[in-house]
């Protein structure tokens, strides 16, 4: 749930990778950490690992400040995959704005896939949300290995629900990665919108929106 601080012009918002183990979530985190401008974001935090595997969560926060005087910080954060941490997921989940689900592509990972998605549902539902109604974007990541489910088949899969704009990725590679995160910051735009009027109130529309929190390092000075 997006905080307003009006006293400090403050809108502090979250974003939570989720999905099953091993799916990408943490790269995703890592990749956006090098790509965005240092203006823009702080410093990735990367709680607990044991093998590389999240224990609690990662976070990166990123921010924006209108020419209004609107101060936005986003903070990104990933939860662990691991079945057994789903106290922790629901913890990390509360009082989310926004997800991004990030599925695994490899064959052999759909019925994990699967099951992650339904406990995304669940524990939505325990901590008062409804999974039509948060901004989500669906990631299929690791389009890169070998065997993946076919495109054709996740876009038939997806295309009656609220998800169909799937984003494809190889998080490793850093594709996909910024055009998934543009996306989940398109969806929340629209429901922030409506709830605080940024276009009408605060001079910021989806285009500034989008820009102000994704612009990119300067390459030529990387
Ligand atoms: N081939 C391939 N491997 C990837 C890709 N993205 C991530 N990986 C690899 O998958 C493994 C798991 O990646 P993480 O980002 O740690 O996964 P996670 O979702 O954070 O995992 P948990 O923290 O355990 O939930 C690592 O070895 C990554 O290098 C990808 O796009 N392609
Ligand atoms: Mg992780």
């Amino acid at each position: 749930m997006s905080e307003y601080l009006a006293n400090e012009r403050r809108l502090n918002l979250k974003v939570v990778y989720y999905g099953p183990a091993l799916s990408g979530k943490t790269t995703n985190l890592m990749q956006l950490h090098s790509l965005l401008r240092p203006q823009r974001k702080g410093e990735l935090m990367v709680l607990e690992t044991r093998d590389d595997r999240t224990l609690f969560f990662d976070l990166l926060p990123i921010g924006l400040r209108s020419a209004k005087g609107l101060d936005i910080r986003l903070k990104l954060y990933t939860v662990p995959g691991q079945v057994q941490h789903d106290s922790t997921r629901k913890a990390v989940l509360s009082r989310a704005d926004a997800i991004v689900f990030v599925a695994d592509s490899v064959l052999s990972q759909q019925e994990n896939n699967a099951i992650a998605f339904d406990n995304l549902a669940d524990n939505l539902a325990k901590v008062g949300m409804d999974i039509e109604d948060i901004p989500l974007v669906l990631q299929f990541n690791k389009r890169d290995a070998k065997p993946v489910v076919p495109e054709e088949e996740i876009f038939t899969r997806w295309s009656a629900t609220p998800w169909a704009d799937v984003a494809l990725a190889s998080a490793l590679n850093g594709v996909g990665v910024l055009e998934t995160f543009r996306s989940v910051l398109g969806k929340l735009y629209v429901s922030l919108n409506s709830e605080f009027g940024l276009a009408q109130q605060q001079g910021i529309d989806q285009q500034a929106f989008l820009n102000g929190l994704t612009s990119q390092e300067d390459k030529e000075n990387a």
